[in-house]
């Protein structure tokens, strides 16, 4: 349904707190299970498996954890066959997931301040890593693999999602060796006579910071890998692509280890924005060993990008940026923030002049918004729809509560809102099979319904937002709020 403008202006926010804290409750049980409580219907030709990933657990036996990124990283996958849809979760097996279970406490510090009990002196020199495998889900190569930015995927089954154990690629990664959870899926390689392929990076951050990229071929081997020592700290989330570029945004930040080594803040609490200084964009050449270009542009914070393509003589780049990077802080309740006190994500285009280094940029969408989702025929090229999870209302900081579709060449609007019980996650364009247009095909997004405190598995016409919902799948349970997934038709 379109907004009322009026709606825009009163005052009343459009959600209560209450009711988005519910979607950080934990989900403890394992389900497996038709879905049956569906409104409308199940288009018959999607056929396929959404599968997704975010955290779980939000406590461990009741001992709350301090932020959700720390979250031990549950799958959820619905699977699409002839109109019918069947639900399935399973929490991964890591070492953490599996110590902490059997102990009943919080046995690890996590990057976003979980800390051990007992203080700082339980904490202190302890720089072991949980892998909590929470943030993306991939399917490549016959493989399925969680993912978390900061060391190695986890093997899963793809029909049971029962554990397999790590992956190295071959013995391309190392015990421990990051493989970024923000892979890219070319879907027309240059390099290998137009077979799509999946790129990936690793971070090494310190005093300099050491970016590696990784080419996957599509039975999964790793055929092209290379390293670049970039001067400065980088916290990297994602990154993007085009047909000879990946391009990275070193955001201006710095890291004190001091209080992490002394057991009073985690990783990601020792990281602090710089205002003054600007933003890097690395650009690095797929296919040549040199050419590294940096460019610098005002200062921003940026955890996902949208698109990237090639055009004339120029790279675009759209991104979701913050004015600020919120520093996570030790005595805070993530569900307690304040919302108006936080800068919006809003979306950016960015204009790179390799020629001579400049960077132009300009808004276009000033909605907060949050978790793009393109045609994946598109990645790395120029395209024109984008669709993003947003805020009901126009202006200011809020919960993502609708689904906006973003013409990016007329500039035309279309949304759809949960609001003001519903709570919204990842959106992801699915492509109807053999579609003609860029937009034929369907979004999907998992919904939190206070009002039930449930999920819903929403099917939208990607053409036309304004006709509502195609389907409403109701599940039998919550998901807490979730990170990142892939629809994958194998
Ligand atoms: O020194 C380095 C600093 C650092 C922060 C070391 C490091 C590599 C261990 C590290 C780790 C970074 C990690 C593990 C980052 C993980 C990020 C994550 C799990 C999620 C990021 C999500 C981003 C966004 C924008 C989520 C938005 C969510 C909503 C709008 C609400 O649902
Ligand atoms: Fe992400």
């Amino acid at each position: 349904q379109t907004l009322k403008t009026e709606e825009n202006l009163s005052p009343k926010p459009s959600y209560t707190r209450e009711d988005w804290q519910g979607g950080y409750k934990s989900l403890t049980q394992e389900y497996d299970y038709w879905i049956d409580d569906i409104e409308g219907e199940i288009p018959s030709e999607l056929q396929g498996t959404l599968f997704r990933n975010g955290p779980g657990l939000l406590d461990i036996n009741g001992q709350s954890i301090h932020h959700p990124f720390d979250g031990d990283g549950m799958i959820s996958r619905i699977s699409f066959a002839n109109g019918r849809a069947h639900f399935r979760n399973r929490f991964i097996h890591t070492e953490g997931y599996l110590a902490e279970q059997k102990a009943g406490k919080i046995l690890y510090r996590g990057v976003f301040g979980t800390q051990k009990p007992g203080g700082w002196l339980a904490n202190i020199f302890d720089f072991k890593i949980k892998n909590i495998a929470n943030t993306n889900v991939i399917y490549w190569g016959g493989k399925l693999l969680a993912l978390w930015e900061a060391a190695e995927p986890h093997q899963l089954d793809p029909q049971t999602l029962e554990t397999l154990g790590k992956e190295y690629f071959n013995g391309v990664l190392s015990t421990g060796e990051a493989f970024s959870a923000h892979p890219r899926f070319d879907p027309s390689c240059n390099q290998d006579s137009g077979a799509p392929c999946l790129v990936n990076f690793s971070i090494k951050p310190g005093l300099s910071t050491t970016i590696t990229i990784f080419e996957l071929n599509p039975d999964g081997k790793v055929v092209r890998k290379h390293a670049h020592s970039v001067p400065g700290f980088c916290f990297i989330h994602d990154f993007v692509i085009t047909p000879n570029y990946c391009l990275f945004f070193q955001n201006p930040v710095t890291f004190n280890p001091i209080p992490l080594a002394l057991g009073i803040r985690a990783a990601g609490e020792c990281i602090k924005f710089q205002p003054n200084q600007p933003t890097r964009i690395i650009v690095i050449p797929r296919h040549t060993q040199t050419g590294v270009k940096i460019l610098e542009t005002q200062a921003g914070f940026v955890f996902h990008h949208a698109n990237a393509f090639e055009v004339d003589d120029e790279i675009v780049i759209d991104s979701i940026c913050y004015e600020t990077l919120p520093e996570v802080e030790p005595n805070s309740d993530f569900r307690e923030v304040d919302f108006a006190a936080i800068s919006p994500g809003q979306l950016w285009r960015f204009h790179l002049n390799l020629e001579n280094t400049t960077v132009r940029q300009q808004m276009i969408e000033s909605r907060c918004c949050e978790f793009p989702s393109i045609n994946p025929e598109l990645v790395g090229r120029d395209y024109q729809y984008l669709y993003i999870a947003a805020a009901h209302r126009e202006t200011g900081n809020a919960p993502l509560q609708a689904l906006l579709k973003i013409d990016l060449k007329s500039g035309e609007r279309q949304i759809w809102s949960a609001a003001p019980r519903g709570f919204i996650g990842e959106p992801i364009f699915v492509p109807r099979p053999d579609a003609q247009k860029e937009d034929d095909g369907w979004v999907l997004a998992l919904v939190y319904d206070a009002a039930h405190h449930r999920s819903d598995l929403v099917i939208l016409d990607a053409k036309d937002f304004n006709k509502g919902t195609i389907a409403i799948l109701h599940l039998q349970h919550h998901i807490p709020y979730a990170l990142h997934g892939n629809f994958t038709t194998e």
